[in-house]
């Protein structure tokens, strides 16, 4: 089996891996492994359909046993306990059917969930900035869904249904070899309508699944801007989006009952029923079949009937899988550039930051950072100062390669980042961000996000260190309190020393603190003071502030303009030099 060779910021070796490259390859390599189960439906969904042939037949024969010249009564008990017999037998052959089909549908769906979470957890942050978290949602969850109905009831009934169709041919020459003139006929124009009824089907459930995933990216994103949303009463505007999404939606599912409302089998089904009962009144006619052959082959056609009803609904269920598994294969294949280099450096880091004529933007015809150079000796405070907008941020994420330089270079211990092993540079290096995340769960387990074996002791002093024991224990819950999903629960400076006593459980070499919110009373800016002042002792530390008292104690100072160094120095030398960084002060 082929495999893709995608570059993956985060691999799990797996001895089980899929054919990506193209949907029905990739299907078929989810299924292969479990024939088994598929030789269990075959020999269920064979079985059923054989012993639901003998109901016709031995009626058949029951009626030529009645109305010989001389009745057989006799024979009658045999055949009705022939019929219950076959019918018990083949009960337990169609749950196996019904089972095996099931069984493959879970196991697939649980498989194909495994191998979507493993390569998202993998890409990057470029693809995970452009690919919306609704629509990613919508694909891991019912997409994923859709192939499980695909398979139970899909597959099943197909396969199931297809069986029948075959019985016909199997039994209808023992009473007449023209009588498989009717279901020949029938299953001819039946597989042509079915051709015609994939191939319009096909972009039908495309738009299904596509219309679904667009519904479930708005709504993603107004519930998680739900405070925005509100904040500028925009409630009704958000309905109104919502409803043309869910309007476009319906509309794709209306058109394509519409083609499964024009699916023509039917009407062949009534057709073959019709011209195969004449047809076997001819033959009855002409003497050459028996009145119980007329019954039984009657009851023969009779079986046309599920693949017939069964194809509108079995078939629309394969076609929605098949367009759920193109979206899934569209994520599992999409380009992610930067890959884990497990093979790369990894040693123990002393905390040299070098920037070599870096530059850097979101997307290539657009700069953010333009020839950036300068270098952090191990253990100092870089503060890092400009205007909202400058590249502050942007600039710091080029360290750990959350984002990769367009050009020069990034060196850490006078290593090239790209040459690191990424696991092991984002491990020793920790970036509170800007807008802090925190999982719904404890704090306790918050704290601990990056060092999950942590004892309730280091926690509470990473606490201590980073000041916010106090508050912690004043909640009822202490450590063990419930934080909302993004903190709600917390202030910004709270949740700023929550994040300070991660990274100082991590004890990372590099420390990066992102912090432009200001608007921290002072009391608590106190705090912060002295936690930040902890944190920062012992490693490299980047402070990205507007705090003129921390800016004033940092070793080195990056004054960024429009992407660019406007000045750098100290502040004694900054406060001679450059008139930028004197109207910083004087503000
Ligand atoms: C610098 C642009 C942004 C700005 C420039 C995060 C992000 C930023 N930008 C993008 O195009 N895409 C993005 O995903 O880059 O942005 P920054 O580095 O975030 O600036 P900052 O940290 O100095 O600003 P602030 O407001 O945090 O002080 O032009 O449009
Ligand atoms: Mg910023």
């Amino acid at each position: 089996m082929t495999t893709s060779n995608l570059a993956s910021e985060f691999t799990i070796s797996r001895p089980r891996q899929y054919n990506r490259t193209s949907a029905v390859r990739w299907i078929w390599s989810h299924t292969a492994p479990y024939w088994w189960i598929i030789i269990i439906i075959f020999i269920g969904a064979a079985g059923n359909a054989g012993l639901a042939a003998l109901m016709p037949v031995y009626i058949g024969q029951a009626f030529d046993a009645i109305t010989a010249a001389v009745p057989q009564i006799e024979r009658l008990l045999p055949l009705t306990l022939l019929i219950i017999g076959s019918q018990v037998v083949r009960a337990i052959l169609q749950l196996g059917r019904n089972f095996g089909a099931d069984l493959i549908a879970q196991k697939l769906e649980r498989n194909i969930r495994d191998e979507l979470y493993i390569s998202l957890l993998g890409k990057s942050m470029t693809f995970h900035n452009i690919q919306p978290v609704g629509d990613t949602m919508a694909r891991a969850t019912n997409d994923v869904r859709e192939i499980n109905f695909m398979y139970s009831p899909g597959v099943n009934l197909v396969v199931g249904s297809f069986l029948f169709m075959v019985m016909p041919f199997l039994f209808a020459p023992q009473y007449h070899r023209d009588l498989l003139l009717v279901p020949t006929l029938f299953a001819i124009t039946y597989f042509i309508a079915l051709w015609e009824y994939l191939h319009s089907l096909s972009p039908v459930t495309d738009a299904v699944r596509n219309a679904f995933g667009k519904l479930n990216t708005r709504l993603a994103e107004a519930l998680d801007g739900i405070e925005t949303v509100k904040g500028a009463a925009q409630e009704e505007a958000e309905v109104s989006l919502f409803n043309k999404l869910a309007l476009k939606m319906r509309d794709a599912f209306v058109k394509q009952g519409d083609l499964e409302a024009r699916f023509i089998p039917m009407l062949l089904y009534g057709l073959a029923f019709g011209g195969g009962l004449l047809h076997a009144l001819i033959l009855y006619r002409q003497g050459e079949i028996q009145i119980g052959g007329v019954i039984a082959y009657v009851g023969l056609l009779e079986m046309l009937q599920f693949p017939t009803f069964a194809s509108t609904f079995a078939y629309t269920q394969i076609s929605l899988g098949m367009s759920s598994a193109r979206r899934i294969l569209e994520l599992l294949n999409s380009e992610t550039l930067l890959d884990q280099n497990a093979d790369g450096y990894a040693e123990l880091m002393r905390g040299e930051v070098c920037f070599r004529s870096t530059a850097f933007g979101y997307n290539p015809n657009e700069s953010v950072l333009t020839d950036i150079s300068f270098t952090v000796q191990p253990g100092q405070t870089v503060a890092i100062v400009g205007q909202t907008g400058a590249g502050k941020t942007s600039l710091v994420k080029l360290i750990n390669r959350t984002y990769e330089a367009t050009t020069g270079d990034v060196l850490v211990d006078g290593v090239n980042v790209r040459d690191w092993n990424l696991a092991s540079l984002r491990e020793q290096i920790s970036i509170i961000e800007q807008d802090i995340f925190l999982f719904s769960s404890t704090i306790a387990e918050n704290i601990a996000f990056g060092k999950p074996d942590a004892t309730q002791e280091e926690i509470e002093m990473a606490a201590k260190a980073a000041q916010a024991h106090e508050f912690i224990t004043s909640f009822t819950d202490g450590y063990q309190a419930e934080i909302g999903e993004r903190g709600v629960t917390l202030s910004g400076g709270q949740r700023q020393r929550l994040a300070l006593a991660r990274a100082f459980l991590t004890d990372p070499r590099i420390l990066v603190l992102d912090d432009s919110t200001s608007a921290i009373d002072s009391a608590t800016e106190d705090h912060i003071q002295r936690a930040i002042a902890a944190a920062a002792k012992g490693r490299t530390t980047f402070l990205i502030t507007h705090r003129l008292s921390q800016i004033r104690w940092a070793d080195l100072i990056v004054v960024l303009k429009n992407g660019r160094i406007a000045a750098i120095g100290s502040h004694d030398e900054l406060m001679k030099s450059s008139e930028a960084y004197r109207r910083i002060f004087s503000e």
